[in-house]
Parts: C-alpha cells; sequence; structure tokens
C-alpha cells in the first residue's frame, strides 16, 4: 500500500470488528500504526504552523503596557511571546522555535541565571541597554545580533536615565522547544542579580573577531561562536557595499549568514541567523524551505507573499515588524523602497540531520 494514502473502505462487518479492535489494545496502551502511518509519513511537511505578521504598530503599545504593569525584576524577563496564532498556549512561533519581543526600562535589570536552552538576540530600538555574558558586558544598539550560548551565565540592564532615556526593545530567539521535546532543559538563579564583570568590554570580539584566532583556541562555549556580539554597523556596511558592487540573488537579494569564526558553521548549535538586504524594485522570484523562519525588520519595507496549497498569504511590512515563514510554505519577498531583514531558522539542526531541503523556484 502506499503509505501516503490511508487504508481503502472496508465493509460494515469489517469496520465493526476493527474497531472493536482498536477499542481492546486501547486499554493496552497500543493503537493500529494503518490508521495514522500517512499522516505520520506525509508526502511532504505538513506543518501545523501558520504564516503570522506582528506590526510593531500593534505590539508597542502593549509593550509598553507591559512596561507599566510588571518590573524586569519581578518578572524576570519581561516578554511577550510571539505565539504562533496556530500554536496557541504552547509558547512557540514554529514547532521548534521560540521568540519574543523583551523590554528594559532605563535604571532596571533582569537577573542573572543561565539554561541548557540557547538564545538570540536582536536589538529592535532603544539605547542604554547591555547584555552580559560569561563576565563580559556588551553594549545592545539597533540591529546588533547577541548570542547567549547554552549554560552561560547572563543577565541584562538599561544604565540610561529614568524618565529621560528611552526603553530599549529587542526579539528573543530560543531554542526551547527543541530542548523541550529532548527532555533536556536545566536552568539555574545567579546569586547576584548582576553578575561580578570579570572582563573588559570588546574583549571577544579582539579576540575572536578580527579574522583570527588565539594559537591554542579553546573553544570557550563548545559548539557556540566565542564572539557573543555581531553589530549592526558592520553588518549593514558590508551588505551596503555588496549590494552596489556585486550580483544580487534573484531570491535573496544580498543575502549573508553569520557565522562562527571558529568553524564557519552557524553561530549556534540550533539556530542559524541571516541578515539579507533587497535593493529598490526587488521582486524576488519564488523558494520553499524545509526550515521555518522568523523574521524581524530591520530597515524599509516591502511584501511578502506565501503560499502553500490552496492557501495564501500577503503581508506588507515595515520596520520592526515581524513575521514567521513557516516550514515549506512558498515565499516571494519584494520590495519598492528597499529594506534590510534580519532572521533565524533551525537549520543547522536540519542540516545535521541531512534532513535540509529547499527549492528554488522560477
Ligand atoms: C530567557 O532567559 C531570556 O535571558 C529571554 O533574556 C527569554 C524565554 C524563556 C526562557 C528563558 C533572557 C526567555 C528566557
Amino acid at each position: 500500500m502506499d503509505m501516503t494514502s490511508p487504508p481503502s473502505q472496508a465493509s460494515a462487518s469489517d469496520a465493526a470488528a476493527r474497531k472493536a479492535f482498536y477499542e481492546a489494545i486501547a486499554a493496552h496502551s497500543m493503537t493500529p500504526l494503518w490508521e495514522v502511518l500517512h499522516a505520520l509519513v506525509p508526502p511532504s511537511p505538513s506543518t501545523p504552523c501558520q504564516p503570522a505578521l506582528w506590526k510593531y504598530a500593534d505590539v508597542h503599545p502593549y509593550l509598553m503596557q507591559a512596561g507599566q504593569l510588571i518590573t524586569a525584576e519581578e518578572a524576570v524577563r519581561r516578554v511577550l511571546i510571539l505565539e504562533n496564532p496556530a500554536l496557541r498556549g504552547q509558547s512557540c512561533i514554529t514547532q521548534s522555535l521560540y521568540a519574543g519581543l523583551q523590554l528594559i526600562m532605563p535604571g532596571e535589570v533582569a537577573p542573572s541565571h543561565r539554561h541548557t536552552q540557547s538564545a538570540l538576540r536582536f536589538v529592535v530600538e532603544g539605547h542604554g541597554a547591555y547584555t552580559a555574558v560569561d563576565g563580559e558586558r556588551t553594549q545592545m544598539k539597533p540591529g546588533d545580533f547577541i548570542i547567549t550560548p547554552s549554560w552561560t551565565w547572563h543577565d541584562h540592564g538599561h544604565q540610561g536615565h529614568v524618565g529621560s532615556d528611552a526603553p530599549v526593545v529587542w526579539l528573543d530567539g530560543l531554542d526551547i522547544p527543541m530542548l523541550r521535546f529532548f527532555d533536556a532543559g536545566f536552568a539555574e538563579n545567579g546569586s547576584a542579580k548582576s553578575q561580578a564583570v570579570t572582563k573588559p568590554e570588546g574583549i571577544s570580539t579582539h579576540r575572536y573577531g578580527a579574522n583570527m584566532l588565539p594559537m591554542r583556541y579553546d573553544a570557550p562555549f563548545g559548539q557556540t561562536s566565542p564572539i557573543f556580539s555581531y553589530p549592526y554597523e558592520r553588518t549593514r556596511e558590508t551588505l551596503h557595499q555588496l549590494e552596489t558592487h556585486a550580483d544580487i540573488d534573484a531570491w535573496d537579494g544580498t543575502k549573508l549568514r553569520y557565522v562562527n569564526p571558529a568553524t564557519g558553521g552557524s553561530p549556534m548549535p540550533t539556530m542559524a541567523t541571516f541578515m539579507q538586504r533587497l535593493p529598490a524594485g526587488f521582486v524576488g522570484k519564488p523558494y520553499r524551505q524545509t526550515d521555518g523562519a522568523v523574521f524581524s525588520v530591520v530597515e524599509g519595507s516591502g511584501t511578502v507573499m506565501l503560499q502553500r496549497g490552496e492557501q495564501s498569504w500577503t503581508f506588507e511590512f515595515g520596520p520592526r515588524d515581524h513575521f514567521v515563514i513557516p516550514s515549506w510554505h512558498t515565499a516571494q519577498l519584494r520590495s519598492a523602497q528597499g529594506c534590510v531583514l534580519f532572521s533565524f531558522s533551525d537549520r543547522p539542526v536540519h542540516q545535521a540531520l541531512g534532513i535540509h531541503r529547499e527549492e528554488r523556484l522560477s
């Protein structure tokens, strides 16, 4: 039998006998494979995850309200989770990824803790906040991509002045659903609210971020990149130069992936991150990939058109909007004025398992 189609119709008496049999084995915690085989191994990915767009104009007032309702310290992390509309209650944006928007106000501290889940921060707006990882602080500026490696102590703070400085908002991306799937999550609270600063700011960029590595490189964070801040200033200039002087990809525009400089692989073992620039007037060709991706709009505006089977979606996006392209949904990007898009996905896991697929359509 073709395992992609359900069993053929049985006669009434066979059906009744089967139903009785299913009930009998159900009492022993068993169930027949042949009733579910087609759903277990679908002919192509059939994700329950839905495309979705969060306009910043809708999100921002609620973030500010959250800022009035609870302190960062009381909340531990004051975050509004971006929940996939088809996966409500599961704290995830795709089946494998978590995303949320975190707010920190001038003068606040988000206390130190560590967990086995890996986190990425992508700064959406505001100035004056820092994040500390393993004894080193880094300033958070809009467009910066910052890593919290698995099981490293981390806390955040805002050194601005209460009343005169603006709140800072960033996108958190974590592999929470993956670790939940593997039942491999551990967490611990720090003994101090803010961890001791033991290293000068920027030292890891000097040590690992100049296209050089220490002679006896010892992978301080295992498979995770030893650089924990990738500043937008450098990414932006690179993309601008490439857009001006190099070929533009018909599907992606000018798109680069962030790397762990010690391996050439993704910055974290579970998540890949990307930044792309679409030139003014860009009309991208359609593509689909198995890794569902979460986008944060940095600059400019555009449109993403999505399609899966009979269904289609069109999202108009502008600065600080967020959207999700689920697995195997055909996507097409357009931009009249040009734009810059940050994105992340679970691609490194697909690649490690040898199951990553991408189709570039015309
Ligand atoms: C976490 O530790 C942070 O450190 C953000 O900022 C979001 C979501 C779930 C669990 C831990 C952070 C988180 C998180």
